[in-house]
């Protein structure tokens, strides 16, 4: 894996740059569509290549070890056979759904103990297996086992915590490095820096990161309750410590202001499962604010979806008529309104790329900011 920095805001900490990996490049900055289960919900491919256009999507290791699991995956030759898609993926390592999904879970230094939430069926997850699962998986990127810590997380708790996930972390690297790529492509490890809202976890974590010498950086345990403000502050922190040359990615981040102000400290790449899981609620996003399809007031307002039309389902549908869709539980209307609002996500994070290289990134990202906090 490359990462070419293309250009720093003279303004902001905000950078423009190209990943390049074997399943080619990856413009940064960058929201990457949420895959969890092998499909990005709702969305068809052609749609997701032609309309959303994400150089790269997200998958979990957490679910596609239980389903379809891993003797599927692999007799398919990997996740980018078994769905039919040839661009990058980037794979969560379970230290995140592990914490939020499953039932009774146990952790101890070996690894984590956990109860599907499928069938209730006990697992054990350990550093090492995790590497091998995510070889089998063949993401381009693929991630550290850690522990995200909840909010709020007591000091010394979320320490200990710290220190494990970095000892985890040195378990991944020895272990990643003896088992090789399984498709003939190369895959790259990130570590995750975690720390709870601490800055002085934050900044041993950070620094420890540093020094694991891994080609791209992720920062974990934030986007987990704690204030924005809160979570800007600790990106601050790490940001100013990872390296330059190196990707970071922001885990499970956020709101679109979310996103801009986190590419303004420093950060390349985001996920988030909230364009598609809002947009089955009902919830869209767009450049001047949200909005809520299923309210009364859009019964017969035939305008269309989003007049930007960056995706065609903007254009071609009214409110009106995705009102209807949703009060009448059609599916039709979750699918647009997840294409929607991924193509909406996209759009923000190519603009900032754009007016990053145009050197007026701070000035649009203010502008951006107060247009989008509002409920239409
Ligand atoms: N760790 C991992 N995945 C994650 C997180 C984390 O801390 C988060 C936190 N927002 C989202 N996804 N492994």
């Amino acid at each position: 894996m490359q990462f070419d920095l293309k250009i720093t805001d003279p303004k902001s900490k905000a950078r423009a740059g190209v990943i390049t990996t074997d399943h080619g490049t990856i413009e940064t900055p960058i929201f990457m569509p949420v895959g969890t289960v092998a499909t990005v919900k709702g969305v068809h491919q052609s749609e997701l290549k032609d309309e959303i256009n994400p150089d790269i999507i997200l998958g979990n290791t957490y679910h596609l070890y239980l389903r379809p699991k891993l003797e599927t995956l692999e007799a398919a030759g990997g996740l980018h056979k078994f769905m039919n898609w040839d661009r990058n993926i980037l794979t969560d390592s379970g230290g995140y759904q592990v914490y939020s999904l499953s039932g009774r879970r146990k952790i101890n230094e070996e690894g984590v103990k956990f109860k599907s939430h499928i069938d209730g069926s006990t697992h054990f997850f350990t550093p090492e297996n995790v590497m091998e699962t995510q070889r089998t998986i063949g993401a381009d990127i693929i991630m550290a086992f850690d522990e995200c810590t909840p909010y709020p997380c007591d000091y010394n708790y979320a320490k200990r915590s710290m220190h494990m996930t970095h000892r985890w972390l040195d378990r991944c690297i020895k272990h990643f490095e003896k088992t090789p790529p399984k498709y003939g492509y190369s895959q790259s490890l990130f570590p995750i820096v975690q720390g709870s809202t601490y800055k002085d976890l934050r900044k041993q974590s950070a620094e420890y990161i540093a020094n694991s010498g891994a080609e791209g950086n992720a920062i974990g345990g934030l986007s987990v309750g704690e204030p924005a403000e809160e979570m800007y502050a600790m990106t601050e922190v790490v940001t100013a410590i990872l390296p330059e040359d190196k990707p970071r990615y922001l885990m499970g981040v956020g709101t679109p202001i979310n996103i801009l102000e986190n590419i303004a400290l420093g950060v390349d790449m985001f996920d988030c499962v909230m364009p598609t899981r809002n947009a089955r609620n009902g919830m869209l996003f767009t450049a001047h604010g949200s909005i809520n399809i299923k309210n009364k007031k859009w019964e017969k307002d035939f305008s269309p979806i989003d007049e930007m039309g960056i995706t065609w389902v903007d254009t071609m549908y009214s409110k009106a008529y995705l009102r209807h869709l949703f009060a009448s539980r059609e599916m039709l209307g979750k699918q647009i309104a997840s294409i929607h609002n991924l193509g909406f996500y996209l759009w923000l994070t190519r603009e900032a790329r754009k007016h990053i290289i145009a050197g007026d990134f701070a000035e649009w990202k203010d502008k951006m900011v107060k247009q989008m906090d509002k409920r239409l």
